[in-house]
């Protein structure tokens, strides 16, 4: 059972690491968003691509939700005494993932494998592939004007009105040779629980991408990321709320209307399920709340059920 895995953060690497613990390395790819990619202090910041890199190596902040587990702020306090923007916070540990990826870089890398490097150095063995190798970059558009998505998120924290989001270079940036290959390869496709408008969008939106999912010949399976009409981690309920989004399960469904055979919802929001299935997607109610890691493991247990190749 060959895998793809679509995501963005920290719902995304939650349910892929829940995968990587049932599946074999050769049995999964995560393609992962970089429309949230920026650059701070020279350098190239992959927020979604080191979320679940983190993860999967077992090094990631879970108070934080972002970043290392024992993380410190020096090298940040420094920048600032120089003079630098600091509302971005970039641990002292984390700085060298970004120095070690904008070098291979400037080097001549593409980001897959600048993303590869860094993963198999912190002793990932399942594929981390971010979407594409070129940029893309996610634009908020606010009732203050447009933000860029690090600005909205972290340094405005998502208070201007969002009206939409512009992915800014989605339309001809080639989706990456190894999310191709993988696209191509996949025995089953799987939506992680993240934010359907700024994590799975951008991936939606590169050149063929949206067509080869909706042509997908094998199961796809999504698991919502709205439980109880709220969003586990996260803007998501809160923009979809101010696009005029119904802010709950029903409302994802409707927005991966044809990209999904397959839809699991929480237990809470089981009185859905007939909505759901009205959508065209079939409903299956789930524990979806991934807390420790048997939950990861057991959602990622009936994902894979769903996916025909039960582990
Ligand atoms: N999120 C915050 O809310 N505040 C931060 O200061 C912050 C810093 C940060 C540094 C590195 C990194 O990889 C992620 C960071 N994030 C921060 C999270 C990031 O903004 C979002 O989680 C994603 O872009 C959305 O998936």
């Amino acid at each position: 059972m060959r895998l793809l895995a679509i995501a963005g953060g920290v719902g995304g690497a939650k349910l892929a690491l829940g995968l990587a613990r049932l599946l074999p390395p050769d049995d999964l790819r995560i393609v992962v968003n970089t429309g949230d990619d920026e650059t701070f202090h020279g350098l190239h910041v992959s927020p979604d691509l080191d979320t679940v890199t983190y993860t999967l190596a077992g090094l990631s902040n879970e108070e934080m939700g972002w970043g290392l587990a024992g993380e410190s702020f020096r090298a940040l306090e420094a920048l600032g005494r120089l003079g630098a923007d600091t509302w971005f916070r970039l641990g002292d540990l984390d700085l060298a993932t970004h120095i070690r990826r904008t070098d291979l870089l400037r080097q001549g890398a593409t980001l897959t494998e600048a993303t590869r490097e860094i993963a198999s150095r912190l002793g990932v063995r399942h594929a981390v592939v971010p979407m594409s190798d070129e940029p893309v970059r996610t634009i908020a558009l606010t009732d203050e004007g447009e933000l860029a998505f690090q600005d909205y998120f972290v340094r405005r924290r998502c208070e201007p009105r969002i009206a939409g989001v512009r992915l800014d270079g989605a339309e001809y940036a080639a989706p990456s040779p190894a999310f191709t290959a993988a696209l191509a390869e996949a025995d089953a496709i799987v939506f992680c629980p993240s934010n359907p408008l700024v994590s799975v969008g951008p991936i939606l939106a590169l050149p063929g991408v949206r067509a080869a999912i909706e042509g997908f010949g094998g199961p796809r399976i999504g698991v919502s990321p709205i439980v109880g009409g709220t969003a586990v981690k996260g803007p998501a309920a809160n923009m979809m709320a101010e696009l005029g989004e119904e802010v709950s399960c029903v409302g994802v469904a409707r927005r991966y209307a044809g990209l999904l055979d397959r839809f699991v919802i929480d237990a809470v929001d089981a009185a859905h399920a007939d909505t759901v299935a009205q959508l065209g997607v079939r409903p299956h109610v789930a524990n979806t709340l991934m807390t420790t890691e048997a939950d990861k493991v057991a959602l990622a247990r009936e994902v894979l059920a769903l996916a025909g190749g039960a582990a």
